[in-house]
């Protein structure tokens, strides 16, 4: 198991589109271990492989409170959507900014699970808005695309400052 590296906006390798996974083997779920560890340790609702620099169509995501609900999702594909919710978004590859993001209330989704198994749900709430989040990151796509050029200049503006503060830290 290990803890892996979160790449941050505004790192353009978050701009991939994600291919779909092929074969589900050892090694796969190896990888989805370690996303587990990496979102509950961050800690996270979900997280996409994306943001890990591995730009194939997959994500975990877990929203209880307690690591209970563990979900693993290879391939995801919304079939249907329904209503509207607005739920304050984060982005762990968009550390410390927070904003209102619109999304489907209800999704039906089809995936393939870590056994190999062809997969459908309903997802709901914050569940349904977390893979929504996370199927962006697959599509390249993040929630601060969703706000006005100005926000997302500013938040990248601040972003790009802080990490030459890190590294001029890690120096010293
Ligand atoms: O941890 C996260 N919280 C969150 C809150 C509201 C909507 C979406 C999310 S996903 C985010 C983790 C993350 O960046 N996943 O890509
Ligand atoms: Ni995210």
């Amino acid at each position: 198991m290990a803890i892996l590296t979160i790449l941050e906006f505004p790192d353009p390798r978050l701009r991939t589109r994600a291919v779909p996974v092929e074969v589900v083997d050892d090694k796969l779920n190896a990888l989805i271990d370690d996303m587990f560890e990496t979102m509950y340790a961050a800690p996270g609702i979900g997280l996409a492989a994306s943001q890990v620099d591995v730009h194939k169509r997959l994500l975990v995501a877990d929203v209880s409170a307690d690591q209970s609900e563990p979900h693993a999702l290879i391939n995801p594909v919304i079939l249907e959507k329904d209503g509207v919710i607005v739920t304050e978004e984060g982005c762990l590859s968009v550390p410390g900014y927070y904003a209102e993001v619109e999304r489907a209330e209800h999704i039906r989704l089809r995936f393939v699970g870590r056994d190999g198994e062809d997969v459908e749900m309903e997802a709901s709430g914050l569940l349904g808005v977390c893979f929504q989040h996370e199927i962006d990151h697959l599509d390249g796509k993040l929630f601060v695309d969703y706000l006005s050029e100005a926000k997302r200049q500013r938040i990248r503006k601040r972003l790009v400052r802080d990490k030459r503060h890190q590294v001029s830290a890690a120096i010293m």
